[in-house]
């Protein structure tokens, strides 16, 4: 038999000690030190693109196989494939593809995580939002915030997918959850049409005679008619950043500031041949391919994406787009929970060193 060494012995002892800890649901801080304080933000999650050619046959698949009678929602989940055993695509965002077939609906119901809606293919159909009945046609960004009631109907000859968006892995992380279901399947329409719109969508005119106290945007239904406009108008002459191109922001009409407090909404246009710098930003982001083909490259990987493709984009990953074609543009719609960020005093942005990936 060898002696142990003065070496073996501690650390035989501080094992010891350490099993002994766990009998109080303690631990000691300095084994975990540097896991739990990084020099900087190492997502799990990984940068990862959903195929719409690939998706589109499984979502009308699922419509075969399941009604909205059974399915509280159908949606197909895009699950961030570092994140496995979470409801995410991003550490604290969630997207979904969502099939309406002719003639369904789906139930109504509020929930505190926040959530909206961008049409891809669909001839109509409506969702409403606190007995407010809003199209929803391609492109079409309709908001359901927190705690607003909702439910989804398909009045057309034709299946309805949308991209929905959500809140939900941050809302889970807060043990913050809430949901109710509504007394009966379909909620009353009780406002006019374009009720929210008229009153909160007239540009830079908003009535005087009230101020709405809500958090999130008053504002339900940001029309693609509307949104594709200002590109339109902007794209010729607007230099755009040097990150994102020519990039709007779905703002709330009565702060300015984002859609929802911990979700902000944008739409970009490439212009033709477009290819912008890389930077990484703490907040993570997923994006959705209205139209135009390129890549984007995240953390090195390179993303190649065609109309009505998903990718997220993980918090603190360096990430570029290119416009993959010389004649045509490309438009991005995406969202990020860079409001949650900027409140928490947490939002940091830094520029690729050289300028962009190799
Ligand atoms: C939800 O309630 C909807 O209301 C969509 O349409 C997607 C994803 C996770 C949890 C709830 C909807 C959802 C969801």
């Amino acid at each position: 038999m060898t002696a142990s060494s003065p070496g073996e012995v501690k650390q035989s002892t501080l094992s010891a000690y350490y099993e002994d800890l766990q009998a109080y649901s303690v631990a000691p801080l300095w084994t975990v030190y540097e896991d739990a304080l990084v020099s900087e933000p190492q997502s799990k999650a990984v940068p990862y693109l959903w195929s719409w050619k690939e998706l589109r046959p499984q979502a009308l698949r699922a419509a075969q196989l399941i009604g909205t009678d059974e399915a509280e929602r159908r949606v197909l989940m895009l699950l961030n494939p570092g994140l496995k055993g979470r409801v995410a695509t991003t550490n604290s965002l969630f997207s979904g593809l969502q099939i309406v077939m002719p003639g369904e609906t789906a139930r109504a119901h509020r929930h505190t995580p926040a959530a909206f809606r961008f049409i891809i293919d669909s001839d109509g159909g409506y969702t409403t939002v606190d007995g407010e009945r809003i199209p929803m046609h391609p492109g079409d960004l309709v908001l359901t915030p927190n705690w607003t009631w909702h439910d989804h109907g398909n009045d057309t000859g034709n299946p309805m997918i949308w991209l929905d968006g959500l809140d939900i892995p941050l809302v889970q992380q807060l043990e913050a959850v809430f949901f109710e279901p509504f007394p009966e399947d379909v909620q009353p329409v009780t406002e006019p049409a374009d009720s929210t719109l008229f009153k909160y969508g007239a540009g830079a005119l908003k009535p005087a005679w009230e101020t709405p106290t809500s958090t999130h945007s008053p504002l339900m239904y940001y029309p693609w008619k509307q949104t594709w406009a200002a590109l339109q108008r902007l794209a010729p002459v607007a230099e755009g950043s040097p990150y994102d191109g020519v990039v709007l922001e779905y703002t709330n009409p009565t702060t300015g500031g984002p859609a929802f407090p911990t979700m902000a909404c944008h739409i970009q246009l490439l212009r033709p041949g477009e290819s912008t710098k890389a930077h990484r930003h703490t907040a993570s982001a997923i994006y959705h391919v209205v139209e135009g083909q390129g890549c984007s490259v995240v953390n090195g990987e390179r993303l190649g994406w065609e109309a009505k493709d998903v990718f997220c984009v993980p918090g603190w990953t360096f990430h570029e787009h290119v416009n993959g074609s010389a004649t045509e543009p490309a438009v991005l719609f995406s969202f990020t929970d860079a409001p949650v960020l900027q409140a928490l005093s947490l939002l940091r942005e830094q520029p690729h060193p050289q300028g962009s990936q190799a």
